[in-house]
């Protein structure tokens, strides 16, 4: 297993759509074993394959965050929303790619996703509170969203020129 690096908005790979993963092989295997690690060690609770440069609709979470959880790493493959609640739900939102930005973002609370796990078997499950609100945010970035495209544009342009400052200094070494 390896850390992948985690690309930082604004990257033309973080608002491509993906498409989807063909055959589960080695590579896949590998890819989505790297995604834990480096979600793991970020830390976050999601990842998802075009944040780590990969536009494939794959993506990996664990929201057993609190201390003496038991954890529960998921592998998603072609995840589909097949269902969503009436009832919404705000969660202040945090990205990988976005670092040290967090916005109220709503969304339904309940959710059911229909995936292919890594032995290529159909899965179905139904996720709620902050399950349902990252497995959504991890399945928006499979289709070129960020979290900040639900804002107003101008606190999206705000949180953008931040980004940009902040690559800036990243690549004078200072970041
Ligand atoms: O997709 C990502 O960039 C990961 C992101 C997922 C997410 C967070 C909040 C709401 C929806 C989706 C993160 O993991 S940000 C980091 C974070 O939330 C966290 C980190 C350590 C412990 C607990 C939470
Ligand atoms: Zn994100």
């Amino acid at each position: 297993m390896a850390l992948r690096n985690i690309l930082i908005h604004p990257d033309p790979r973080l608002k491509k759509q993906c498409t989807p993963v063909t055959e589960v092989n080695k590579e896949i295997e590998r890819l989505a074993n790297d995604m834990l690690e480096t979600m793991y060690d970020a830390p976050g609770i999601g990842l998802a394959a075009p944040q780590v440069g990969v536009t494939q609709r794959l993506l990996v979470m664990d929201c057993m965050k609190e201390e003496g959880d038991t954890p529960r790493p998921m592998v998603l493959i072609n995840p589909e929303v097949i269902w969503e609640s009436e009832d919404r739900s705000i969660y202040d939102e945090g990205c990988l790619s976005i670092p040290d930005q967090y916005a109220e973002v709503e969304r339904p609370a309940e959710v059911k996703v229909r995936w292919m796990g890594l032995d290529g078997k159909p899965v179905e499950e139904q996720f709620d509170a902050l399950w349902a609100t990252c497995v959504q945010h991890e399945i928006d970035h499979l289709n070129g969203t960020l979290f900040i495209d639900h804002l107003k544009p101008l606190k999206r342009q705000m949180i953008t020129r931040k980004m940009v400052k902040l690559k800036k200094e990243i690549a004078r070494g200072r970041g």
